[in-house]
């Protein structure tokens, strides 16, 4: 019978990122049949929810008013995502307060959402929290799209909050991903593995499954008296960044 072992080490942490409506939640869903792997989905429902505020509404319609509360908020609930403990092996998170700092509060202070002392506050925060909590990463995976695609996933998934998101927001949001995990414009924490989320439900198993061997990695087999890891780094990694 496979056991697994954690050495009491924190879990190996993978960073889920990419753009709106690139599958992020599908491919957390494909881990859900591995055993010992802790899956960490956005905190949306609470952003959708505080205390019965729609606050991921509020700053769609008035970003003015509520963009820098919401990704103050937004912060602070995937701090607590970060420090959450795990007697599991590995840890799936879905985004970061890394993609708060680099794409959104980035996209927000260059479309006016947010004014450059909010964007300072925000910054202060991100320093702090750096300085004071290890925020454990070990790999990133970013879900690579085209700004097209996902405009049209969006507008088929019809988030209510969502409708009136234009292009233009997920092409930049786009950019800023890119810049970050293609380019190396801003801190990344982590090896990036780049999987295409372009192919279509049918066709995505192969890429997410090819992610397995880098994800399960610290996950160890106790097969009778011999232990071997169950996924080596191998020569399969392909698209490392
Ligand atoms: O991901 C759910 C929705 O929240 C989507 O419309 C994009 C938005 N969002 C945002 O505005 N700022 C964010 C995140 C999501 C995630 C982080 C870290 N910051």
């Amino acid at each position: 019978m496979a056991s697994f072992t954690t050495n009491n080490k924190a879990p190996y942490t993978v960073l889920v990122e990419g753009n709106i409506g690139s599958g992020k939640t599908t491919f957390l869903n494909h881990f859900k049949q591995f055993q010992d792997v802790c899956l960490m989905t956005e905190p949306v429902d609470n952003w959708r929810n505080l205390n019965g505020v729609n606050l991921l509404d509020l700053m769609y319609k008035n970003p003015d008013m509520w963009a820098m509360t919401f990704q103050n908020y937004v912060t602070l609930t995937m701090l607590k995502n970060h420090i959450k403990q795990t007697e599991n092996p590995v840890k799936l998170m879905e985004r970061s307060i890394f993609s708060a700092r680099y794409c959104f509060v980035e996209k927000m202070l260059s479309s006016g959402m947010i004014q450059p002392g909010m964007y300072h506050v925000l910054q202060e925060w991100y320093n702090f929290i750096y300085d004071h909590h290890k925020i454990q990463c070990d790999l990133i995976v970013y879900l690579r799209t085209s700004p097209e695609v996902v405009y049209e996933r969006m507008k088929e998934r019809a988030r209510s909050e969502e409708s009136c998101v234009p292009y233009q927001y997920l092409k930049d949001l786009h950019d800023l991903h890119e810049n970050w995990l293609i380019h190396g414009h801003y801190y990344r924490p982590a090896q990036v593995l780049v999987l295409d989320a372009n192919l279509d439900l049918d066709n995505i198993i192969g890429e997410y499954q090819r992610s397995e061997t880098s994800i399960l990695r610290p996950i160890v087999i106790e097969n009778t008296n011999q232990v071997s890891i169950l996924a080596s780094p191998s020569k399969r990694e392909r698209n490392m960044y």
